[in-house]
């Protein structure tokens, strides 16, 4: 979790990971004032929603396959935003939900077109 990097600021680094089933994800508080918590409509069918606290390193262990959508909360209008695909299936923007922020929804559909 970080202020800036080449892709610009407020930013996961790397915004997206595609990983398998069993598999865990650290989020490092590289820089303070960051988290990772799960976006709304973002959390597939029967996984536990993530939820770390500001400047909290977690590790999450992901069961469950399918797309996951991650934000910071403090800076989720900025576009701090992660995906996680868990599983073999590749997601496209139609999996996004509505109603998120401007800048998080770019971001996301960018990662998604990678
Ligand atoms: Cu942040």
């Amino acid at each position: 979790m970080l202020n800036r990097n080449a892709n610009g600021s407020m930013v996961y680094d790397p915004p997206y990971l595609n990983v398998q089933v069993g598999d865990s994800v650290s989020f490092l508080a590289t820089r303070p004032g960051h988290n990772a918590v799960s976006i709304d409509g973002m959390v597939p069918h029967g996984a536990t929603p993530i939820n770390g606290k500001l400047n909290e390193e977690i590790t999450v262990t992901f069961e469950v396959e399918g797309l996951y959508g991650i934000k910071c909360t403090p800076h989720y209008a900025m576009g701090m935003v992660m995906l996680i695909e868990v599983g073999e299936q590749k997601a496209s923007a139609d999996d996004l939900p509505q109603g998120l922020p401007k800048r998080a929804e770019e971001r996301l559909q960018a990662y998604l077109e990678r």
